[in-house]
């Protein structure tokens, strides 16, 4: 296709003497057409970039729906194959007269032979670089054309494979450093994708070519805070010029300098202060306070260059030394060490183009709701885009940033080192000026599965060759990437892995952090969680299927039933179901139906998790961090994740809200026992009132205790305990449950806990009522039941939504009004709305 491409021009310097632009950018990213590499027919397509092979594909019609059904196995080909895209540009001769110009790719997945009116300009092979290419010498006045070739990721890991002599333990995602995740995971389909995934430019400048800028905070007062600028400039001629930081809000001018620009030269500093700092603090803590900062380059020529960065003034050190216990792991926010409860996040789609800057906005939104205050972003997906980590800074969110390596051991050759060094100096100078970033992790689970995993006897690997393994191993994790931390982000804590020792090592519980999987991998009940408490724990988890919304996504309602051919697809992991199906018996659960399973995995799943949870909070200050395995998903599927590709939250994530609160009342129920725990992550002290009630399943209050406490900041502690036989008093255990309740006077927090499994549960049968309300922009629905209801789940038979509270507790007569945000009309919304009981789920298990 010889299109005349719309080629979009960005101004990002203005001059007041001249009317061209000093820096201009030239967009590239329309007018693309692609098909395989060397058909003997080649029929082009047109691509839209920055998109993958596959969704091009798809948008053109050539493929079905990877998502839906079995199809993913289908489409395996499309990884298999090279591919090639082109386009074609028109150039003035004013255009390519200019003095400098490159050509400059954002991001190519992965193996990309680029070649520029049939010249070779480029061969990449790292998704996370981003390439600049002086291309001057190669475009020509009229018509260019680029061309890139896109080498089968799959097929270059046999060709690399055989090359390299000896086995890496792993997957076929060792020698490409492109996101693991698309090779297939446990939660994820395989769909090796390859493309043009970030925008394409050409990019001229004249003088000067301002690159970046980094700030340091100094020391804070209560005064002020001192910030340390560096500016980074390339420079043709020199000349004088000043750098000035203004408040956006006020346009109060904070610093000004005069600096002299000269080819020389590439670093210039600029130190200012601000007075009276108001600190940054973590969702639950404070606000998240940013300063709105503009920076301005002028020189005398007329050359004018401005950056806007939104600031956070904050401390973050993170704590990792030897103590009386074994080893710490914990974060210190403005020196004081802060409990991190969050959550791992994993790429939100299997095609990363396919996000949208809403669905940031909205998986951040999620965390933040959940009262989180720490992500994981881990290392088998992809270093997020700019726009995750300005949404966790806008909202207290810490993060703590894996380098892209999971599961596997890495070659260590000259070039391969080389390769892994630019993609890191890229990666840190890029996410260093977020407020949000906490720290850098080597990898996920490489120290680990090398240790732990036997790797050396399944993989057949001699002992010189695993000498070489580790080696290459060290230079990375232990050498390279903690220097190249050093240098480019001084000051940031760097992990070089984590867990730090296997599961079922003694030293995961008393070093660093930790991944317990003894739970769910070790088919463990959920009681193990009480005595596995880590220094930090940052993986555990359990599956439960996603909503039914979701379940529609990829199958039609005539196959939901257990287990559809679709369903199996859609589940990852080599024993998921059976792993749940332990689980539920344990629990005396026994679904029958598609949407018991949904139902009960989800119940199941946010019992074991809320546990754990609960158990870590009540071991602070001794563990100080729980990150559950995982946060969202990135396609339908039964996971682990607490919120479904759709943004449909299992019961787990309203869990997660509750015991992710500043102040948790949690009850252990232990060799009947019951011990009430008051943990508050506050930092003053909390008056207030901690009431204890049993009740029978018609509402009758049958016990109560009540007291008046002052718990102190950042603490945990056992208030007071009961047996189970001064609790129930001679009522049936089956048929009562605790409620505990501690209120400030503002504010009331509550948990509730049965004395035998769901499934043992001898419910009655309530009248249920419901009434559906549309407000301005969402729908409220008010819920009465004539006995207690527990766990009553609303949710839409094919709509996605978000309700506000979910897996809801009802007391007999109590009114209850709960919110739906979704994209239906009143009628679909009623039609669609089902409310239903633990009760309702258990009579047809019967
Ligand atoms: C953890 C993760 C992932 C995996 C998850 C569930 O160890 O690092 O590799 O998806 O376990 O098995």
């Amino acid at each position: 296709m010889r299109n005349l491409i719309c080629i979009v021009l960005v101004f990002l310097i203005s001059c007041s003497t001249e009317e061209k632009p000093l820096i201009e950018k030239v967009f590239l990213n329309d007018g693309w057409e692609f098909h395989q590499l060397n058909p003997d027919q080649p029929t082009w397509y047109p691509a839209i970039i920055p998109g993958t092979i596959h969704t091009d594909l798809l948008k053109n019609g050539l493929i079905n729906n990877p998502f839906y059904g079995c199809n993913e196995k289908e489409l395996q080909w499309i990884g298999e194959t090279d591919w090639t895209y082109r386009k074609t540009f028109q150039m003035d001769n004013e255009f390519i007269s200019r003095p400098n110009m490159l050509l400059i790719f954002e991001g190519l997945d992965t193996y990309a032979e680029v070649f520029l009116n049939g010249q070779k300009i480029l061969s990449a092979n790292n998704m996370f670089r981003k390439w600049e290419v002086d291309c001057k010498s190669f475009l020509i006045e009229g018509e260019n054309l680029l061309e890139i070739n896109f080498e089968s990721a799959e097929n270059r890991f046999i060709r690399d494979s055989l090359a390299l002599g000896y086995p890496l333990p792993g997957g076929k995602w060792v020698f490409a450093r492109k996101a693991a995740y698309h090779f297939g995971w446990d939660w994820g389909p395989k769909l090796v994708t390859a493309g043009i995934w970030k925008p394409v430019y050409l990019e001229t400048w004249n003088d000067h070519r301002p690159v970046e800028i980094q700030l340091f905070t100094g020391e804070i007062t209560r005064k002020k805070a001192e910030i340390n600028t560096e500016i980074f400039v390339n420079s043709a001629i020199s000349e004088k010029a000043t750098l000035t930081v203004t408040k956006t809000t006020t346009g109060k001018r904070l610093a000004r300098k005069e600096i002299f620009l000269s080819p020389d030269l590439r670093k210039y500093v600029l130190d200012f202060s601000i007075h009276d700092p108001i600190l940054w603090w973590t969702n639950g803590l404070g606000e998240p306070h940013l300063y709105e900062l503009d920076f301005e380059l002028k020189t005398g020529s007329g050359f004018t260059w401005s950056r806007h960065i939104a600031y956070g003034i904050r401390k973050v050190e993170v704590v990792n030394e030897n103590d009386e216990y074994g080893q710490s792991l914990y974060v210190k926010l403005n020196g004081v060490p802060v409990f991190m409860k969050g959550a791992n996040y994993i790429p939100q789609h299997s095609f990363v183009t396919e996000v949208s800057d809403d669905d940031y906005r909205k998986v951040i939104q999620t965390a933040v709701e959940s009262n989180m205050n720490m992500l994981r972003v881990w290392g088998g997906g992809i270093y997020e885009k700019d726009i995750f980590y300005e949404h966790c800074s806008r909202n207290g969110i810490l993060v703590w940033q894996d380098f892209m390596f999971a599961c596997a051991m890495y070659p260590g050759d000259a070039d391969y080192i080389e390769n892994v060094k630019q993609e890191a100096v890229r990666q840190i100078r890029r996410l260093r000026n977020h407020t949000s970033l906490a720290m850098w992790c080597g990898n996920n689970e490489a120290d680990e599965g090398w240790h732990n995993w036997q790797w050396q006897k399944t993989h057949n690997i001699l002992s010189n060759d695993s000498a070489t393994i580790w080696q290459g191993y060290r230079n990375i994790f232990h050498k390279l990437l903690p220097e190249t931390v050093a240098a480019n982000d001084p000051g940031r804590f760097y992990l070089h892995t984590s867990p730090m020792h296997g599961w079922g090592r003694a030293e995961s519980l008393t070093h660093g952090s930790a991944h317990y999987w003894g739970v769910w991998w070790g088919r463990e009940p959920f009681e193990k969680y009480l005595d596995k408490i880590p220094r930090f724990m940052s993986e555990f988890g359990f599956q439960a299927m996603p909503a039914l919304a979701t379940i529609r996504q990829f199958q039609a309602e005539e196959d939901d039933f257990l287990f559809s051919d679709a369903l199996k697809c859609h589940q990852k992991h080599p024993t998921g179901y059976p792993t749940i199906d332990v689980y539920l018996e344990r629990e005396h659960l026994n679904p029958k139906s598609l949407d018991e399973y949904i139902y009960f995995s989800q119940l199941v799943q946010a019992k074991g998790i809320g546990m754990a949870i609960e158990a870590q909070r009540r071991a602070m200050p001794y563990c100080m961090g729980s990150l559950y395995w995982q946060l969202n998903d990135c396609w339908p599927v039964t996971s682990w994740s607490g919120t479904d590709v759709n943004g449909n939250r299992k019961a787990l994530q309203y869990k997660v809200k509750e015991n992710y609160q500043d102040i948790l009342v949690s009850i252990l129920m232990h060799n009947d026992t019951s011990s009430i725990y008051l943990v508050s992550d506050r930092l003053e002290a909390t008056e207030g009132k901690l009431q204890l009630m049993v009740f029978d399943f018609h509402g009758s209050k049958i016990w109560s205790y009540e007291r008046g406490i002052n718990i102190a900041a950042n603490s945990s502690s056992q208030v007071v305990s009961f047996s189970m036989k001064s609790l129930l008093g001679g009522n049936e255990a089956t048929k009562c449950f605790l409620k505990a309740t501690f209120s400030d006077g503002n504010d009331t927090y509550q948990s509730i806990q049965f004395f035998r499994n769901y499934g043992q549960l001898v419910l009655p049968e309530p009248e249920l009522k419901f009434e559906v309300v549309q407000l301005e922009d969402e729908f409220e629905i008010e819920l009465k039941a004539t006995e207690f209801v527990p766990f009553v789940h609303l949710y839409l038979t094919e709509g996605n939504a978000i309700f506000n509270k979910n897996f809801i507790h009802l007391m007999p007569g109590e009114k209850y009004r709960v919110t739906c945000q979704c994209k239906l009309n009143p009628d679909e919304f009623r039609k669609q709305l089902r409310v239903k009981g633990l009760g309702d789920y258990l009579a047809g298990t019967n």
